[in-house]
């Protein structure tokens, strides 16, 4: 059974080799907004655990459609010699200059690929198309268009009036947009067009499908573990007798940070692997994210739950832990305000012990000493017992996933995390990880709690689907 093997053509600058990315999942795929900038064809081989589905060919675009035409033209009197007419054409000007993108676009069609070509929506059709869409005709290979509205669709109708007559499938498919369910919709319908591929793309269907699903668990239980050991997080360090604190204090909240960012950071690449991101983090976009600091806790609101949410799971959380049920009521420490600076500076009174629960609400974690057998001190920050936090990490994990599932591989622009995902979780469910937060973090039976963390993880990860 030969796999399926699809060269996708057109005009230069009409996103083939955007299509290309997106259906081979290939973010190495070079992708410019220069004209010309596909010089070679070159075959993606679309692989899931080292098994090949399909290949995707990435094309130069068409030069001089019109001049290939009158050569094939003279070059044969009946449909049926049409075929090889084009075989011998590619063999005949291999190597000129003058034919040579035509002839790197046509070699793998005659080498048996099937055809997918593109063209703009955003761009009037013509005439001028006719002479391509003719070569591609008498290649004699199955084939379907793909109209791609790179600025807009205002051209999507007539476009479609002009290839239904040369391509009996045409599809508005979206390079940078397709979702996943669009992709698979063009893989079954490229099964109907072909019965030789129909088995094999009907199989690819099935094997992404569960791919997917097995991308969607591997994330929920990477999301679970990160928020499990930044709630269990603790740093600490031993002060020998006559060393001032402050300064200790201050590194101590630094390395606290620094770690907690440091691996929410290499969860998300593990997630972006997951998902074959493996150049995300060499876009320079991509900072948008990244700067998007864990510990602005300004933005906690945004990321984790709103002052009233938190009030409303607040009880939960708090009958757990045994704190006050007052814990993030209190309106006088005026919520998340400030970031490390409040925090390191309000941590005096943590070292006296005098703190009350309602101070969790605006700090991330609190110091403890305690002397130690050997002599000196033992300073400690963490684990940290803001409610909101979890929360926090949670909801911009979640808001990256939903990122990625709503990406293609060839969409190079960045991922910024401003919305409020768990706004959308309802009540029920945020007291439900409230109270597992809390769990985890008083270290209760940590490693079920934790599994249930990620089966409720994997619930909306999947909802990023739909
Ligand atoms: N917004 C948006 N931009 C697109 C889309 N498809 C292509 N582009 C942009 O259009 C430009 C050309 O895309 P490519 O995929 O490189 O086009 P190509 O047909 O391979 O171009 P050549 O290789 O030069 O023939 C790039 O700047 C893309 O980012 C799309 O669906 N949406
Ligand atoms: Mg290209």
């Amino acid at each position: 059974m030969s796999l399926p093997v699809f060269a996708v053509v057109g005009r230069p600058n009409k996103g083939k080799s955007s299509i290309v990315a997106t259906l081979a999942r290939d973010d190495s795929v070079y992708i410019d907004a220069r004209a010309g900038s596909t010089r070679q064809a070159r075959a993606f081989p679309m692989q899931v655990d080292g098994q090949t589905l399909y290949t995707l060919v990435d094309t130069p675009g068409f030069q001089r459609a019109r001049e290939v035409l009158d050569v094939l033209q003279a070059s044969c009197s009946d449909a049926s010699g049409r075929p090889q007419a084009v075989r011998d054409f590619v063999a005949r000007h291999s190597g000129q200059e003058r034919f040579r993108d035509e002839c790197e676009l046509l070699r793998p069609i005659v080498e048996g690929a099937g055809i997918i070509y593109v063209v703009d929506g955003s761009c009037p059709f013509g005439a001028d198309y006719e002479a391509e869409m003719e070569i591609l005709r008498w290649c004699g290979r199955p084939s379907l268009a793909l109209i791609n509205p790179i600025d807009n669709d205002e051209f999507t109708e007539q476009w479609q009036a002009g290839l239904g007559q040369y391509f009996r499938t045409v599809r508005l498919f979206n390079a940078h947009r397709a979702e996943f369910a669009k992709q698979l919709e063009l893989l079954a319908l490229f099964g109907h067009l072909d019965p030789d591929w129909q088995q094999s793309l009907q199989q690819a269907v099935e094997v992404l499908r569960a791919e997917r699903e097995q991308q969607h668990r591997d994330s929920s239980s990477m999301i679970a573990g990160m928020i499990a050991a930044a709630l269990t997080f603790q740093v600490s360090q031993k002060i020998p007798e006559g060393t001032p604190g402050d300064p200790i204090k201050s590194a101590l909240a630094l390395r606290y940070r620094e770690t907690q960012v440091r691996r929410e950071r290499q969860c998300r690449r593990q997630v972006e692997e997951v998902f074959h991101y493996h150049n995300l983090q060499r876009s320079e976009d991509v900072l948008a994210l990244e700067d998007a600091d864990l510990f602005q806790m300004d933005d906690w609101y945004l990321w984790g739950l709103s002052r009233t949410s938190l009030a409303a799971v607040a009880g939960s959380a708090g009958a757990i832990l045994g704190g006050g049920t007052g814990m993030v009521l209190d309106g006088a420490t005026g919520g998340l305000l400030g970031g490390l600076g409040t925090l390191v500076s309000g941590a005096a009174g943590a070292i006296t012990g005098g703190v009350g629960a309602w101070r969790y609400a605006d700090e991330i974690a609190q110091f403890r000493l305690k002397g130690i057998p050997t002599g000196g001190k033992q300073l400690s920050y963490g684990p940290s017992r803001n409610l909101n936090f979890p929360f926090v990490l949670l909801g911009r994990a979640l808001l990256h996933h939903r990122l990625l599932c709503q990406r293609t591989h060839a969409d190079r622009s960045n991922l910024a995390l401003d919305a409020d995902l768990l706004e959308q979780v309802d009540d029920s469910q945020r007291r439900k990880l409230a109270r597992l937060f809390a769990q985890i973090r008083a270290g209760k039976r940590e490693d079920e709690r934790r599994a249930e963390l990620a089966a409720l993880v994997l619930q909306w990860c999947r909802a990023h689907d739909a």
